[in-house]
């Protein structure tokens, strides 16, 4: 089933050709791990007592309405000494069934809002019009990495991610992995979540923040912890030196345009911090917070004009010759 749903939100949200076989239907019902089962457990329970109850009182009604229509005067009258007790009974079971699910709630946000055993692995999320700055932190301050709107996880293990925002709000949702958390300028906040298997997760900014809101999407990948850790280690490193002529063409190009006041690509003395960090880009699925899958012809695209691509978003145009695009795009292919 995971297959068959794969292939039709790929089409939504596009994913490197490899990655495919492992995304995941999004949606709060398919959950993957601890935080999320107990969300979609309280789905459950609100949609099976809220369909009995509907049931009930449609049935109820029916009878109330057959009976009136072929009562007579006396049934009418010994009726109504029963009806205090209907009414009773009504308000009863009311009481006993909001209390009920009130307990199935407090149950449900004791999981998804308790924090689990110390991690190792702890990511700060920060909120932009619209994107997703990512970095993982770590106590000895060369080991931390940023990158932007794809999020590796390792599976079985708790995450802690914590949230702050650059402008607006915004919030955090992964649906097959917890519940929503808001981003709120001023403020920081945690959540921590598991994930049991492995798959992208996609996930989608949830507050209204503006005109490229819909846009503002970003995957978390979840993995075996040999595969995260591979990645960590990956993602560590400086840019790849430019492997050929024209690549170094491209790094010069990128370096005397004014992509190297927005971008940081570690290495090069780019250190901007407006855009998403580039050092690692090509690894990335989805460019633009999973607007375009990353490939050469949408980085063009995106290149010379991003605005026709997400309108008001904050890179300008980059009027580019010829030649210069295919060396700055061959040298941006060669960041993995
Ligand atoms: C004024 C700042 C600014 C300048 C200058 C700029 N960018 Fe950007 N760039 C951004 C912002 C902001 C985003 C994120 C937009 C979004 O997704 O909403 C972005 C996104 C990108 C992305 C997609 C990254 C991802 O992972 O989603 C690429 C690639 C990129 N820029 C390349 C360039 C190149 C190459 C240049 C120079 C020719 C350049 N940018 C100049 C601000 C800038
Ligand atoms: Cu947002």
């Amino acid at each position: 089933m995971h297959r068959r749903v794969a292939t039709v939100v790929a089409r939504a949200t596009p994913t490197a050709a490899y990655l495919m076989p492992l995304r995941v239907f999004h949606s709060v019902l398919e959950p993957a791990g601890p935080q999320a089962a107990s969300i979609t457990w309280l789905w459950w329970v609100m949609f099976a007592v809220c369909a009995a109850v509907f049931v009930i009182v449609l049935g109820a009604t029916g009878a109330a309405m057959l009976r009136s229509w072929m009562r007579s005067d006396a049934s009418a009258r010994a009726g109504e000494s029963t009806l205090g007790a209907a009414v009773a009974a009504g308000v009863g079971l009311t009481v006993a069934i909001l209390f009920g699910l009130l307990v199935a709630d407090i149950r449900a946000h004791r999981i998804v809002s308790s924090f689990g055993a110390p991690s190792a692995v702890s990511i700060a999320v920060t909120g932009h019009q619209w994107w997703w700055e990512i970095e993982y932190e770590d106590a000895t301050p060369s080991r931390r990495l940023k990158t932007a709107n794809e999020i590796h996880i390792p599976i079985g293990r708790p995450v802690v991610f914590k949230f702050a925002s650059h402008d607006v709000i915004h919030s955090f949702w992964a649906p097959n992995l917890q519940g929503k958390r808001d981003l709120v300028p001023g403020i920081s906040s945690a959540i921590w979540l598991q994930a049991d298997r492995p798959g992208i997760y996609r996930g989608q900014c949830a507050e209204f923040c503006g005109r490229q809101h819909a846009h503002m999407a970003f995957d978390i990948v979840a993995e075996s912890d040999a595969d995260f850790e591979r990645w960590l280690d990956a993602q560590r490193g400086s840019a790849r030196e430019p492997q050929s002529e024209e690549a170094l063409r491209g790094r010069a190009v990128f370096l005397a345009r004014q992509c190297a006041f927005c971008h940081t690509v570690r290495g090069t003395g780019a250190y901007g911090n407006v855009g998403p960090d580039l050092t690692h880009l090509a690894s990335r699925g989805t460019i633009a917070a999973g607007t375009l899958p990353n490939s050469r012809g949408h980085l063009a695209g995106w290149i010379l004009n991003s605005q026709t691509i997400k309108p008001g978003n904050q890179m300008p145009p980059n009027p580019l010759e010829a030649g210069d695009l295919q060396a700055l795009l061959a040298y941006l292919e060669e960041l993995r």
